[in-house]
């Protein structure tokens, strides 16, 4: 692709993984359009016609981004870790991949742990309490289009609480899994807050795929929902800052020595973050990689010492597959680099399990 042809971008501003995204593009300056409304839908204001024959995804998540392939046809991909990774292929300045091979990996897994797990704070806490549901069941409706009657408003915003809450038990947020979710939110403000109070960023001083990950669903929970975002203002000033901070880097100025020099050891407060992975993300990842395995349909674990119940869920499977493949990819001294991290924060485990 020409750097100077726009990346064209179609999400919403209540999806954590759209401001992701969004915020990667702006800190690499790669050019974008943002496009809110399907493309296909040509009679939506400021959709212009050319756009009705862009490609649809084959599983339509947002953010869509379209891409042209080898052959220069425009693509429909979803799902930004890899998207980002192909990004990077194509343009190598102002990366978010650590070069260091054993921090590109626990950046990997930072970012894994921020779309997969992060993710359930922040669809818990969006449709679990009265005053959290309210606000968004009556916004996300209106980031599509502002022009409805008060009348019509009402219902869109009952309908779509509605189907949202209906899905909160397949995210795995339950009155089983309530209390485990929501400390584990109070312990990542916690454990983000120190390392902020001496690090820019999760690896130094310049921003990587994990801070983007963590700041896209960041911005639904300490920015939008009313309960998160009040602990948030509490507790983790400093996340609050970082996380508007993260949204438009394009002028942070960076230099390849910005990165964490693993060789000197990594801060306490970075280890504290990767346990905190062990802790809540990675029992359940295991478990639910040997019952898609098994064919079950439901997983049972324990995390922080208290029951875990969820239907499992293929994609967190390949989500899996995908740490195993980027620790194989590193060379053999790196992976006992890395191990040796993995084994002092309690996420050995993650790159061990056979069977899946
Ligand atoms: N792993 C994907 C997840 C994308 C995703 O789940 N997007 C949500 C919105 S934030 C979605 O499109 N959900 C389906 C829907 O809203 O209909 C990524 O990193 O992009």
């Amino acid at each position: 692709m020409d750097r100077t042809e726009a990346i064209r971008l179609q999400g919403i501003h209540g999806s954590p993984y759209t401001r992701k995204m969004l915020a990667v593009l702006r800190f690499r300056r790669l050019p974008y359009r943002f496009i809110v409304n399907w493309p296909q839908n040509v009679d939506a204001p400021g959709n212009p016609d050319d756009r009705g024959d862009l490609p649809k995804p084959r599983v339509p998540l947002l953010p869509t981004v379209y891409l042209r392939n080898d052959a220069g046809v425009p693509e429909a991909v979803t799902d930004t870790t890899p998207i980002i990774r192909r990004l990077e292929n194509q343009f190598p300045s102002r990366s978010v991949v650590p070069g260091d091979p054993v921090l590109s990996f626990l950046n990997y897994v930072l970012e894994d742990y921020a779309d997969e797990w992060l993710t359930r704070c922040m669809f818990h806490y969006r449709w679990h309490f009265e005053p959290d549901i309210e606000k968004a069941g009556r916004i996300l409706p209106l980031y599509i289009r502002t022009d409805f009657s008060p009348e019509t408003l009402d219902t869109q915003a009952a309908e779509f609480a509605r189907r949202q809450i209906e899905r909160l038990p397949v995210v795995g947020s339950s009155a089983t899994t309530a209390p485990v979710i929501e400390a584990s939110y109070m312990r990542i403000l916690q454990l983000l807050e120190s390392h902020l109070q001496n690090h820019p960023f999760l690896f130094g001083r310049r921003p990587a795929s994990a801070d983007f990950a963590m700041m896209g669903q960041l911005t639904c929970l300490t920015h939008f929902d009313p309960t998160p975002t009040r602990l948030c203002e509490s507790h983790a000033p400093r996340v609050y800052a970082w996380v508007e901070r993260l949204e438009d880097l394009s002028g942070y100025e960076i230099k390849d020595a910005d990165w964490l020099n693993a060789a000197e050891g990594l801060p306490d407060s970075l280890l504290a973050i990767l346990s905190e992975v062990a802790r809540t993300h990675m029992p359940q990842l295991i478990a639910n990689g040997r019952a898609v395995a098994a064919g079950n349909a439901v997983f049972r674990t324990e995390i922080d010492g208290k029951t875990w119940e969820q239907p499992s869920f293929p994609y967190q499977l390949k989500c899996l597959r995908w740490i195993h493949e980027e620790f194989r990819s590193l060379p053999i001294a790196h992976q006992d680099s890395a191990r040796s991290i993995l084994k002092a924060t309690g996420l050995a485990p993650l790159v061990e399990e056979a069977g899946t």
